[in-house]
């Protein structure tokens, strides 16, 4: 039944119209509070593809919530499995305890990952697993012998959340700049973004693999006996979708492989069929000695993210005494009940409908009409792959940012949600968009950015 009909949930909905709430109290994350609080953008109900505001008005999600929803809103199996799982078990704690549903999400999980990465550690976000992974690759050498290596290297663009370690291996500086000295220790290598050679590319570039060099630079400059790892994102999603040259993947293997360093693929946006296949790693083919989830791996609906390692990382640290903690690390809410619920019903879910490879299957649709934006004013790229595509903007000089936000304001009051990152507008749908969903979107941001010009 669609709620949106059902007299009482209307009547809630004219009340809290009528009455909205004050909004002083609430400090936002990652918003322009001020602005939001004299305009407000406000969300009551998800279903499919759509959100509705409180007055009903619907909007389409161009976003996958935040890249999260990748089966799209309120599927009936994944909600009651979390309605289920309340009532019989509402928390159960993780330490030196467990439940059957996170032994059998993890079994479940291993059968999707590369093959290798088969131990899961639970998180509950994307920046826990980001923490988890780093703390997990300076351990690991320590275990086996080799305490020297504690640096990190990161890359310059990246994102891996807001938490110290993965600011400091991030290399977005409205993130970093304001939070002191970070941790010690870290270094980054140099983006992929080259819109001189690769400007307007379907798929992957064709240029830059040698930028994965730059690792050899710092490998010179610090030497490999003193770093652990290297963290990327595969395709970076929150610095404008920006994707990984032709062989820069395998390159950055291939160094690490040379030099002992762990490659930490950070798939938080695109793990769970974001790019047309389960994990990137799969669909570029370069397998990661650790790898970072969250967002997809419950379809957003309960906060969960998970590290996954190889046989070989985990079984160095299971060699102390038996009765020892191995490793001094977890949190109260890893493996929760009504996550690991959340996480079964999900899989189900992409399983029954093939979601993981969809993006595969409607990639050439959404590329297609993504690119038909391509002469439209103040379009200076378009970069997509599966179904997650960037589109870059000219700034508007001396006000970084304001042209996409405005865009994403006027689209917004035409219906569609889409997100905004500096100048480029970054879309991840659900994976179960169809071509009308697809017209929606691109006919939409036709018209505003024509009008916008
Ligand atoms: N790593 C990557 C690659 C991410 O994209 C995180 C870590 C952190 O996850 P949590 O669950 O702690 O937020 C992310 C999160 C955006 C946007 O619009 C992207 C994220 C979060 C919020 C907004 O680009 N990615």
């Amino acid at each position: 039944m669609n709620k949106a009909l059902d007299p009482a949930v209307l009547a809630q909905r004219d009340e809290a119209a009528a009455h909205p709430h004050a909004m002083d109290a609430y400090w936002m994350p990652f918003t322009a509070n001020r602005q939001f609080k004299k305009a407000p953008r406000l969300l009551a109900k998800a279903a499919g593809m759509h959100f509705w505001t409180p007055e009903g008005r619907q909007v389409l999600d161009g976003i996958a919530g935040l890249w999260c929803v990748n089966a799209g809103h309120a599927r009936p199996r994944i909600v009651q499995a979390i309605a289920e799982q309340a009532a019989e078990m509402d928390f159960a704690p993780p330490f030196n305890m467990g439940h059957p549903k996170a032994f059998e999400l993890a079994e479940r999980l291993v059968k999707l990952t590369p093959p290798g990465l088969n131990k899961v550690f639970y998180t509950n976000s994307g920046s826990e697993s980001v923490e988890t992974a780093l703390k997990m690759a300076i351990a690991y050498h320590r275990a086996r012998g080799e305490g020297s290596r504690t640096r990190l290297i990161g890359r310059e663009r990246g994102y891996h959340g807001v938490n110290f370690g993965g600011i400091s291996v991030g290399g977005i500086v409205a993130n970093r700049k304001m939070f002191g000295t970070l941790l010690a220790g870290t270094d980054h290598i140099r983006h992929t973004h080259d819109p001189v050679r690769n400007a307007f590319s379907r798929g992957q570039p064709a240029y830059g693999a040698e930028l994965a060099d730059d690792l050899e630079r710092l490998v010179a400059l610090h030497d490999a006996s003193t770093i652990a790892a290297v963290i990327v994102e595969p395709v970076a999603g929150s610095t404008g979708v920006l994707l990984p040259p032709q062989g820069y993947l395998e390159r950055l293997r291939a160094i690490c492989d040379k030099h002992g360093i762990l490659l930490i693929f950070d798939e938080v946006i695109t793990g769970f069929g974001r790019v047309g296949a389960p994990f990137a790693a799969t669909r570029f083919g370069v397998t990661p000695d650790l790898m970072t989830v969250a967002k997809g791996l419950t379809n957003g609906c309960v906060p969960m993210g998970a590290v996954f390692a190889t046989q070989q990382i985990h079984d160095v640290f299971m060699n102390g005494p038996e009765h020892l903690i191995e490793f001094f690390h977890g949190y109260t809410y890893s493996a929760h009940p009504l996550a690991c619920a959340a996480g079964l019903a999900t899989l189900d879910t992409y399983a029954e409908e093939g979601l993981l490879t969809r993006g595969a299957a409607m990639e050439s649709a959404f590329e297609n009409a993504l690119h038909s934006l391509k002469d439209l004013p103040h379009v200076i790229d378009v970069r997509n792959i599966g179904l997650v595509g960037g589109i870059e903007l000219e700034p508007i000089a001396g006000q970084p940012g304001k042209r996409a936000f405005d865009i994403f304001l006027e689209c917004w009051e035409r219906g569609v949600m889409i997100r905004t990152t500096g100048d480029t507008i970054a879309l991840s749908p659900p994976l179960i968009i169809e071509q009308g969903h697809i017209d929606q979107i691109v006919d939409t941001l036709t018209d505003v950015l024509k009008k916008a010009a």
